[in-house]
């Protein structure tokens, strides 16, 4: 039997290497909870080379993107400080290993774990499983297939359940949704963040972000791209891409 050690470290490798490996539950059947073990040591992993943890993200809270990969259940990652890139920097595709892009919302959480700021976002997630196929096991043992995250400027939190978001590249829009794609009401990340937190030994901390999932499918990325996300009401954010 692979340990969640080794598991852990096989994920790890193919983000080191931007090679695909095969899905962990190609070899043997593994459990939310391991997978979520495996997570968590990957994440340690990450802190013993200096990284620090920077907040949560939630995945597959909107029906675009659950159809999209045919999974269905709401899911928590961590996310790491070096994970984050400026608004406006840039992001070096051939690292990945077939990184997409999604359009987000942001919260930034207070010292009681209430949320006191939003912000437009765009997620880079990269599963390091072939072909980007999964099972929930697997994506969740895959740290939610997080890679990178970009955070525009924060605002007082205030009614953000239907504002319309675009994703574009180069200035051209290429998909659009809505802030109430994600869970009916984007604040709704919240208690479902707790009940996740609690559930899996996630925590959620003063200062720290919440990625609420993204309002649209993913879209693959290339180099030489200037990518935005627009949310009505809250501004825009943007990443370049760039190879090598
Ligand atoms: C998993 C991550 C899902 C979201 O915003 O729904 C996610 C994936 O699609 O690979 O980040
Ligand atoms: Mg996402």
């Amino acid at each position: 039997m692979t340990t969640v050690e080794d598991r852990a470290a096989l994920l790890d490798q193919a983000i080191a290497t931007g090679q695909a490996i095969p899905q962990l539950t190609s070899e043997e059947p593994m459990s939310l909870e391991t997978a979520y073990a495996v997570q968590h040591a990957g994440i340690a992993l990450r802190e013993g080379r200096g990284e620090r943890l920077a907040g949560v993200k939630l995945g597959f809270t909107s029906k675009a993107k659950a159809e999209q990969m045919g999974v269905s259940d709401v899911i928590i990652g961590s996310l790491t400080d070096r994970m984050r890139i400026e608004d406006g920097g840039t992001f070096d595709v051939s690292r990945g290993v077939h990184p997409r892009i999604e359009p987000e919302v942001a919260f930034r959480l207070g010292p009681d774990a209430e949320l006191i700021a939003v912000a437009p976002a765009l997620e880079i997630i990269d599963s390091r499983y072939r072909d980007f196929r999964f099972s929930l096991a697997d994506v969740v043992a895959d740290n939610t297939s997080a890679s990178a995250f970009v955070l525009g400027p924060w605002t007082p939190i205030g009614q953000v359940d239907a504002l319309a978001v675009d994703l574009l590249f180069d200035g051209e829009i290429v998909a659009s949704g809505s802030t109430a794609d994600i869970l009916g009401d984007p604040l709704r990340a919240l208690p479902a963040a707790q009940r996740m937190a609690a559930a899996y030994g996630h925590r959620l901390v003063d200062g720290q972000v919440l990625l609420a999932g993204a309002a649209t499918a993913a879209v693959a990325l290339k180099a030489g791209t200037h990518v935005e996300a627009r949310v009505a009401g809250l501004g825009s954010v943007s990443v370049r891409t760039e190879e090598g």
